[in-house]
This record gives structure tokens, C-alpha cells and sequence, in this order.
């Protein structure tokens, strides 16, 4: 089955082939030289659901999208819908570096990632798909696999943070991982 992504995150389209497997065939942003999909929403929900549309209302293809959000209870649920962008360079070194600063001192360290995936299949019905991890940050980076916040989040019940994880074990506990079996389980059940 063909599917078009809806993301330029490389790390994204890697994870996603990765847990499909090869019954999919998944086309990124990039492979269809498209534009980045201005990001308006308030909300992780309206923001996937904007990408998927975007797409949808173009190709008239199945598609889906990820948006993902890094909630930090004590920063009222910050960096959220910023997550990508939060210490404006757009660069993940940086985004780190600002929210272990805003959390200098702090005792609850309290996140969770959450993943809206919206599908629109090839009749331009949509389905949402929401995966949730709950864990903390950490106090410093650790591991070097994974992107983005994976190096200072440290899921509850493990040791290691998802950058110290295989992507394997990262995707069968991960935010994404749980919103991409919903997703699964929809599309083949039809
Ligand atoms: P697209 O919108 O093109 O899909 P993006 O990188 O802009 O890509 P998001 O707005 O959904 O995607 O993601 C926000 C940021 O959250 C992302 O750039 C990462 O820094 C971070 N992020 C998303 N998923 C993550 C994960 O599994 N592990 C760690 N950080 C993640």
C-alpha cells in the first residue's frame, strides 16, 4: 500500500518506515519536493490535522500526518506546540539547552510526548490517532540514538533515556510507536 507522510523530519520517516515495514510504501515531503506546510494551529491536534489536509486537498491520496508535542508539567505543558522551534533557532542542540535551563533547580521534572497522527484515506475520510509516554527529564544528554528531546527524556519504568534505547525498543513504548499501532490496527481492519 502507498502512503504519503506528511513530515520533512527525516528521524520521523525513518521511524515510521521503519515500524511499517516493507507492506508500505511511504513517500516523505521531501520525496515529493513539496514545501514546508505552514504549522497555525493552537494545538497539536489542529496542526496534524492541518498537515494531512494540506496534503490530502492536493494529492487526493491516502496520507497521514505526525505532529508531535514534548509536555513539561511544571512549564505549563511547555515547549508543546513549540517543541520544534522553541529556542527559535529551530536547532535541537539549543532547544535542550534552554529547557534544562528553565528547569535548573526544579524537583518535578514530570513530561510526556504526545503524538496526534491524522490519516485521511483515499475517500478523504479522516481517523485521529493520539500516543501518549509519560517519563522526565533528565538532568543531562544521554545516548546518541533517536533525535530531537530523546536524550534527556527518560520514559517511566526504564533506565534509559530513548536516545540510549535501539529504535526497535524506543518504538514499542514510544509516543509515535503507540499512535502508529492505532493507526495500523485501522488500516487493516478495513
Ligand atoms: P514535520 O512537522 O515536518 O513532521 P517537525 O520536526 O516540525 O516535522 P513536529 O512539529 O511534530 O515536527 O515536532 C516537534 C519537535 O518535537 C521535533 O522537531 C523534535 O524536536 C521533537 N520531537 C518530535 N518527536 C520526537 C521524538 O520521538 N523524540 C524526541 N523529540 C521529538
Amino acid at each position: 500500500m502507498e502512503l504519503i507522510f506528511a513530515t520533512y523530519n527525516p528521524h520521523k520517516l525513518y521511524e515510521i518506515r521503519n515500524a511499517l515495514g516493507n507492506k508500505y510504501t511511504v513517500q516523505g515531503l521531501g520525496d515529493l519536493n513539496e514545501k514546508e506546510i505552514p504549522e497555525t494551529g493552537n494545538t497539536i491536534e489542529e496542526n496534524s490535522l492541518i498537515k494531512a489536509e494540506y496534503i490530502f486537498k492536493k494529492y487526493q491520496k491516502a496520507c497521514f500526518s505526525d505532529d508531535t508535542g514534548l509536555e513539561v508539567s511544571i512549564l505549563n505543558n511547555e515547549p508543546g506546540i513549540f517543541s520544534a522551534r522553541y529556542a527559535g533557532s529551530g536547532k535541537t542542540e539549543d532547544n535542550i539547552n534552554l529547557l534544562l535551563k528553565n528547569l535548573i533547580g526544579q524537583k518535578n521534572r514530570k513530561a510526556r510526548f504526545k503524538t496526534i497522527i491524522t490519516f485521511f484515506n483515499e475517500n478523504g475520510k479522516h481517523f485521529v490517532f493520539e500516543g501518549i509516554v509519560h517519563g522526565k527529564i533528565i538532568l543531562e544528554k544521554k545516548g546518541t540514538e533517536g533525535f530531537g528531546y530523546d536524550p534527556i527524556f527518560k520514559p517511566n519504568g526504564y533506565r534509559e533515556t530513548f536516545a540510549q534505547m535501539p529504535l526497535d525498543e524506543k518504538n514499542k513504548i514510544s509516543h509515535r510507536g503507540i499512535a502508529l499501532r492505532k493507526f495500523l490496527n485501522n488500516l487493516v481492519s478495513k
